[in-house]
């Protein structure tokens, strides 16, 4: 269309140079004095300046995709852990050299600006990072993938230590504003809530449901642009903010009370508030379900109205042309939802509706752990989401009677598979629901995919075995290798080109170098530069100097049982046992690291964040250990802090009891970077094995069989009373070594690590766990084997990129082809 190329060339006409164009932004956006910027401004100038640079090739993204009339998926979310705009932005839209001759102008680097940007936290850990890999993945690989997520107004706590206590303090990321986000007021949607249903008849003499007397909000969305590697390609993530309607409440309250009415709108603004700053566990909170109602009515309300716009009341296609990839069972209202706006609202009758609805939703599943299971109450559901819990009751029969023929006189079964589970207080089982309404179900690694095969779901898998499939998980190696690790990306490029950036298969190429020792040498340079800097970097956030020629051990990650950041603890004790009792014969010197947030309820979760900072602060402080071990407790771990921990990382801790990891995927990033694994057979740590070959993996410890297995006759005590050196670990801490004047304190954790019901069966692992860690050791005194081990690891992590995984959905689940290119 001539008229797109026209206001194409206009716009481009509009942007002067970057160096013009911050000055302009300083001076005219922020009203800032050029002789005394302050560093927070500069990164505001550089983030619009940029931004601006993004908005022709999103417009034009967004036309062809409109254009081409293809095939279209929605990632929906509760999460995404976004991390840092700035720096990514300049790499892929290919900035650097005129960002940093614009910063020059102020005798700026880009470094010290781009540190400027807080986080956007809004995510967990895992699910959330993996849904922004993601979006950067189909990005990159120009596919027609929007997010839709929650512009939470608080994002992911901060966290700090008092006293060796995790302290949670708000993180109100968006004080400063944010230069990535444009808000969208015209695509307002509403949102109901509460009420009742009733019957009526319509027009043509049909009955029908309907949702009435409800309370309304708005979802009002702000776009983010996903800019692709070098492309062109511009994707969007909307996410929604809630607010009142203005009408409702003004019109309810008299003119007497507007304050009241007016601050109702607190009320609403409440939904998109705060993120649950649950990993991995489920509190059963009412705003939780009305965050993820609030998200997935209003994504839903915008595919369709955006549907209707162009092809009216015709629904035909509507699952050929749209799929809808729930993350984990939190948008999983998306099936009833999708079935009222249909049915209710589009007057589709049940069958074309179900069809169209179960053609185009895919469920991932992210945990087999059952606190994170979710289930809603009936009671609740009934109150807050009427229509829609008769409508997963119509679901729930409907599937019943179907399986009931297939099954005949099976009634365990059916009672087994009810998306209702019945009892004193029933409840709807969100992962069944998000079965049946799904064409496709994936587990996030091989081993999790059988799990869910053989065990949580094994009686679908019977139903719909072709529904079942694997999605091994990956991460995007432009943040998690070039932009975080500018030293081995340059290596890389310098020895075999620049490919791998935008696609990591060609990283094997490495391997050929392994062997050569020049080679080597430059790859140890590289590891030690970046040893240096997460020397400052935890010397800077922590008070403690970590010697950057020791073996560089870390585990980041959500703390919780099943991640054994206890079994870590309990290794470090050991070695200051041996340290105290001069058993430090070709011991290698050793930095740990260990970072992670706790959820603010689970106290289990908070009192070993406190065992970490004490025993730290012994062992930091006593000049015996002081030249061979140190132990630091990172505060406040997030997507920016792993992005300098990463590369200067030499041991990366993969230590879950075999079967409760999904997949992980820092274990991913580790490895890019070169560190090596010391781990257990869970999650894609055995991918990452079979990878990178088993001479060239720390294994240890039982396999998820063996953990079923133990579990029925397992007596911790007795493997303590065998083993002299557990024994001497357990006494330390028991004894009070690390706890000196508050008595007891850690009396939960060990006794928890004796009780034969201990789920995590830490101490089965712990014999194991010291004799890899002595492999560790020993291999790590000689410098070339390790380096070897180290370049072989990066050259096996191609698979692990996320464009793979993301290549994957979209041949096997989505069924989209990308964009041609312009
Ligand atoms: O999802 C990641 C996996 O790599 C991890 O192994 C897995 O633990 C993680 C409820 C979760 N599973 N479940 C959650 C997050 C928030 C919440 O409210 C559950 N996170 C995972 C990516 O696949």
């Amino acid at each position: 269309m001539p008229d797109t190329k026209q206001s194409k060339s206009t716009n481009h006409a509009l942007l002067g140079p970057l160096p013009t164009e911050l000055r302009r932004h300083l001076l005219h956006t922020l009203g800032q004095n050029e002789k005394d910027i302050s560093p927070n401004y500069s990164y505001q100038a550089a983030a619009i300046a940029v931004r601006d640079r993004i908005s022709q090739p999103w417009l034009d993204t967004r036309e062809k995709f409109a254009e081409t009339d293809g095939r279209r998926v929605r990632y929906l979310s509760l999460e995404f852990l976004l991390g840092r705009s700035l720096n990514n932005a300049v790499q892929n839209l290919e900035l650097d050299g005129s960002i940093r001759e614009a910063l020059n102008q102020y005798s700026l680097e880009l470094e010290e600006v781009v540190e400027q940007e807080h986080d956007a936290g809004l995510g967990n850990g895992g699910l959330g990072r993996l849904a922004a890999c993601f979006l950067d993945s189909c990005a990159n690989l120009r596919l027609p993938v929007a997010g839709y997520g929650i512009r939470y107004e608080f994002g992911m706590f901060h966290q700090h230590i008092e006293n060796g206590h995790q302290v949670e303090a708000p993180d109100h990321w968006l004080r400063n504003g944010n230069a990535w986000e444009i808000e969208r007021a015209e695509d307002t949607k509403k949102v109901k809530l509460y009420g009742h249903t009733e019957r009526y008849r319509d027009e043509d003499g049909v009955t029908r449901s309907r949702w009435v007397g409800s309370h309304d909000l708005l979802a009002v969305p702000y776009d983010m642009p996903i800019p692709g590697y070098r492309n062109n390609t511009v994707n969007t993530l909307r996410l929604w903010k809630a607010a009142a309607t203005d009408v409702f409440d003004l019109k309810e309250f008299n003119a007497g009370s507007y304050p009241e009415a007016v601050a109702a709108q607190n009320n609403a603004e409440q939904i998109s508030m705060v993120l649950y700053p649950n990993d991995a566990s489920e509190n059963g909170k009412e705003l939780r379900l009305k965050q993820q109602y609030f998200l997935v009515s209003a994504s839903l309300q915008d595919v369709l109205q955006e549907w209707v716009s162009k092809h009216g009341s015709d629904f035909t296609d509507f699952a050929e042309k749209n799929c809808f990839q729930l993350n984990d069972t939190h948008p999983a209202c998306a099936v009833p939802e999708l079935m009222r706006l249909l049915v209710d609202e589009h007057h589709l009758d049940w069958d074309d509706a179900w069809s169209i609805t179960s053609n185009c939703m895919a469920y991932t599943n992210h945990t087999l752990l059952p606190e994170a299971l979710e289930r809603w109450s009936v009671a609740l559901f009934s109150s807050l989401l009427p229509r829609l819990l008769e409508i997963i009751y119509e679901i729930n029969e409907r599937f019943l009677s179907q399986v009931a023929k297939q099954y005949p006189g099976d009634n365990d079964l059916l009672k087994r598979i009810s998306l209702i589970e019945e009892g004193d207080q029933p409840h709807v089982q969100m992962a069944y629901l998000s079965i049946v309404g799904s064409f496709s179900v994936n587990g996030v690694a091989a081993l999790h995919t059988e799990l869910l095969k053989d065990g949580l779901f094994a009686d679908f898998y019977r139903i719909w075995p072709d529904k079942f499939n694997n999605k091994t998980n990956g991460v995007t190696q432009r943040r998690w290798l070039s932009h975080c690790n500018p030293g081995l990306r340059d290596l890389l490029n310098d020895t075999i080109g620049t490919e791998w950036e935008a696609n990591l298969e060609g990283i094997s190429e490495l391997a050929k170098h392994a062997d050569d020792a020049a080679f080597r040498k430059r790859w140890l340079a590289v590891k030690q530069h970046n040893k240096e800097r997460l020397a400052d970097y935890v010397f800077k956030n922590t008070g403690v100097k970590f010697d950057p020629s020791a073996l560089f051990d870390v585990q980041v990650k959500r703390i919780h049982e099943y991640k054994r950041q206890l079994l870590n603890v309990l290794h470090v004790v050991h070695l200051y046992d041996r340290i105290l009792r001069g058993e430090t014969k070709g011991m290698v010197p050793r930095c740990v690291l260990i970072g992670g947030k706790a959820a603010p309820g689970y106290h289990l979760a908070k009192l070993i964040v406190k065992l970490i900072n004490n025993v730290g602060s012994v062992i930091n402080n006593d000049p015996k250990a002081n030249e061979l071990l140190k132990l630091v407790f990172f505060p406040n771990y997030r997507v920016s802090a792993m992005e300098v921990i990463c590369p200067g990382t030499e041991l990366s801790e993969q230590i879950s009891t075999a079967g409760k990891e999904a997949s992980g995927t820092g274990n991913m990033k580790f490895m890019m970077n070169g560190a090596l694994t010391i781990g257990t057979l869970d999650g894609a740590n055995i991918e990452i094995r079979e990878k990178a070959g088993e001479e060239n993996f720390f294994l240890f410890g039982l396999d998820a069989a063996e953990v079923v297995e133990l579990k029925m006759d397992y007596d911790p005590n007795a493997i303590i009373s065998a083993d002299a050196e557990i024994h001497r670990v357990m006494e330390m801490i028991e004894g009070g070594t690390f706890n000196k004047d508050e008595p007891g304190i850690f009396n939960v954790l060990t006794n928890g690590l004796r009780n034969p019901q201990d789920q995590w069966l830490t101490i089965a692992d712990l014999r194991s766990y010291i004799d890899a860690q002595r492999e560790v050791n020993d291999a790590y005194q000689d410098v070339e084997k390790w380096n070897r081990m180290s370049i072989l690891n990066t050259a096996t992590s191609g698979w692990f990129s996320s464009d793979r995984t993301i290549g994957q959905y979209a041949d096997e689940i989505w069924k989209v082809k990308p964009l041609p290119k312009s």
